[in-house]
């Protein structure tokens, strides 16, 4: 197997007795499609029944016991004269029911929603149970999105590149739409439906103003009409400037009267093109791109200005709040809050400010930005990043499903304990009347998608969480390797193993205890914790120095901490309460001080590195376990993968405790295997890492 189909393989069940009650179960199918979208949805059930159960979706317009009802009340005469039509009709627009009824006493089984969109979610959830083997009986389901903007931010560049992609070029065939559109587009839009993923951001947040000039707009156009059926709506990045560049005025003051009707015509131009355009995702006075700042403005300001000319049509701004001074006195971890939170309030109703998930940069590990819960009058999504920019690009095997799900279970104590970032994401349906959440994607024209199989449980463990965040990393990695790989406990249990310890094992090998940002400064995979350049040094993120390590961000240092809230705050100001794993990221620490573990921190910090190479190891030994019970193909992509980041966990251990040694100037204690290199040559080696070990010596 290739990995192509995801996990929306539908093979054959296996157990017989288990596929003889699922073809019991579905003696008839009663499903009237008369929309596209519910075209989609038929279209798929065929596809799954046939290929889980060997049954052709024969049209039926009789029930019978045994059969299946799918459709709305508008589609279905039957389920707008059923007692659940009340119901149904009272639910989200994107939700549905599953549920084994009686009508017309015969018992069936009824997938049924408000809108099309809503069946077509309650088709992939009804094969997904089967899937996953689980019983067809006595089923009693109801699901709602708690999230109801659920996105992906592309980073896609117009030459077909993708910025911090690892899984080839840009799935979007610019040159050749909109004429020929790829059946490719169909299936990821398939692949997002089945988990819920509603919203493609096309383009680069780094933008260029030319995607909104017409012959671009006819090409997003065909790629949202591809993709419609599968209830996935098209956004835009909108470069600032583009007024100026595309649009001859010139300025792109966002208070100058020409400007705005500059956004105004060219969201009715889009509209035109796109009648369910999403709207705008914006990186203004970020990293260089132009912004509202230029001309004296706020980010409101510039805010405002697009949500105005995208109101009509019930268009959104996505704005984000990744904006850091790069001057190197100032502490970066609160540059985000410190802009944004004195504008909270300021911002129109159909915008949402979009934080990272922490104030950083996609790190190994962060805390959650301090944003969240301190922004009550102004909609927050989170961003969070699935292609693995500063884990081990898509040569590491690291499920994120653990990282997404610490985020959103941290808990802000904006209204009390149990204000979980999760909650504050929700709530602003309750207060704003939107809600959502943005994945920068780790997709590409691989023909596994990802580049590394398991990256494919990243973008599956996203979008679950996006239409519920509270679901568990258990829960998800269990569901993906039961459509992946298999129902058997014996392969289950293995490999979820190895992904739930994968991302501890990654920050162990990379940045234990709170370290951050000293991976390489271009290419963001493997150590660099020694640049040092008048521009950028990682000096600004460890401080590494004979005295110690870390930053002190308390309340007499930075007071970083002094944007949580209580008790939260308290807890990472005193270095005893401090979580470990946040210890450095708060707190300059002594090499020999004590730990809570009775070693000092230099032996702590060797204890992590040399741990999380251990775990790749270990995880190594869990995969080739399965060689028997995993298609060749697959388990040698993945067996050859772990090797490649045991060799790269090392080098990270070895690079960064040769690094920090030359401050504490401690031993490496001898029960470890110890560096082979010294420290120059983990200095030379060049990316990608070149194994021809003498070049550098
Ligand atoms: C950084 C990436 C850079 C992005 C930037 C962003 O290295 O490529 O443009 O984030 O999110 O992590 O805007």
């Amino acid at each position: 197997e290739d990995g192509y189909e995801l996990w929306l393989r539908y093979h054959k069940i296996e157990n017989p007795s288990l596929l003889q009650k699922y073809q019991s179960r579905n003696k008839g199918v009663v499903f009237t499609a008369n929309s596209d979208r519910l075209k989609a949805a038929k279209k798929e059930l065929a596809l799954g029944l046939k290929g889980l159960l060997d049954i052709d979706l024969a049209d039926s317009q009789n029930l019978t016991s045994g059969g299946v009802l799918i459709g709305t009340p508008e589609s279905s005469g039957l389920i707008a004269q059923s007692g659940y039509a009340k119901e149904i009709n009272g639910l989200d627009p994107e939700g549905y029911i599953i549920r084994t009824v009686n009508i017309d006493g015969k018992q069936i089984t009824l997938v049924a929603a408000k809108t099309d969109i809503g069946v077509l979610y309650g088709v992939f959830h009804y094969l997904r149970l089967m899937q996953t083997n689980q019983s067809l009986d006595k089923l009693a389901i109801t699901e709602e999105p708690k999230l109801q903007l659920r996105v992906l931010d592309h980073w896609d560049n117009l030459n077909g590149t993708i910025e911090r992609g690892y899984a080839g070029y840009t799935l979007w065939d610019w040159a050749r739409l909109p004429n020929y559109k790829s059946p490719r587009y169909t299936d990821y839009a398939r692949a997002n439906a089945s988990i819920g993923i509603n919203g493609a951001v096309l383009n680069n947040v780094n933008a260029n103003a030319k995607s909104l000039r017409v012959e671009w707009l006819i090409k997003a156009a065909a790629l949202a009409d591809a993709f419609r059926p599968y209830g996935i709506r098209v956004y835009l990045t909108a470069r600032f400037s583009a007024p100026k560049e595309i649009g001859g005025l010139p300025t792109a003051d966002p208070l100058d009267p020409q400007v705005r009707q500059w956004w105004k015509d060219k969201a009715k131009e889009i509209y035109g093109y796109i009648p369910d355009f999403g709207g705008f995702l914006v990186k203004a006075n970020s990293e260089g791109q132009p912004g509202p700042q230029d001309y004296g403005r706020t980010h409101a300001d510039g805010a405002n200005m697009m949500a105005e000319a995208l109101e009509p049509y019930g268009g959104v701004v996505f704005w984000r709040a990744f904006v850091y001074q790069n001057e190197r006195h100032i502490d970066r971890v609160m540059n985000g809050y410190e802009e944004f939170k004195p504008l909270d309030g300021a911002f129109n109703k159909n915008v949402f400010v979009q934080p990272k998930n922490g104030p950083i940069d996609f790190q190994p590990r962060e805390p959650f930005h301090p944003l969240f819960g301190a922004m009550s009058k102004t909609a927050l999504a989170l961003e969070f990043q699935i292609t693995q920019e500063n884990l081990g690009h898509a040569g590491h095997l690291v499920y994120l499903g653990s990282l997404f799900e610490e985020t959103l279970q941290s808990d802000t104590y904006e209204n009390g304990k149990g204000s979980t970032v999760s909650k504050v994401l929700q709530n602003y349906k309750k207060t704003h009347g939107i809600s959502g959440i943005a994945g920068v994607p780790n997709t590409g024209t691989d023909l596994n998608w990802t580049g590394h199989l398991f990256g494919q449980a990243n973008w599956h463990a996203f979008g679950r969480l996006a239409w519920n965040p509270d679901m568990t990393s258990e829960e998800m990695s269990e569901e993906w390797i039961r459509m992946t790989f298999s129902n058997d406990k014996k392969i289950i249990d293995p490999i979820q193993k190895i992904m739930l310890m994968s991302r501890e094992a990654a920050v162990n090998y990379m940045t234990p205890l709170g370290l951050n940002h000293i991976m390489n400064y271009d290419t963001h995979n493997g150590p660099e914790p020694w640049h040092d350049d008048p521009v950028w040094s990682a000096f600004d993120y460890h401080k590494a120095s004979e005295s110690g390590v870390g930053v002190d961000r308390t309340r007499t240092g930075t007071n970083a901490v002094g944007q949580y809230h209580e008790p939260l705050s308290s807890q990472l100001n005193d270095v005893k309460t401090c979580p470990p794993q946040f210890l450095l990221w708060f707190h300059r620490m002594a090499w020999d001080y004590k730990m809570p573990s009775g070693n000092t921190l230099w032996n702590e910090l060797v204890a992590h590195y040399y741990l999380g190479v251990e775990e790749v190891r270990q995880m190594q030994t869990i995969w080739n376990s399965l060689e028997k019970d995993i298609d060749e193909e697959r388990f040698v992509h993945v067996k050859s993968l772990l090797e490649l980041q045991e060799k790269e966990a090392v080098w990270w251990r070895d690079g960064c405790l040769l690094f920090f040694q030359q401050y504490s100037q401690l031993p490496i204690p001898s029960k470890y295997e110890q560096p082979k290199h010294s420290l120059n040559y983990y200095k030379r080696i060049p990316y990608p890492y070149n194994w021809k070990e003498s070049q550098y010596k």
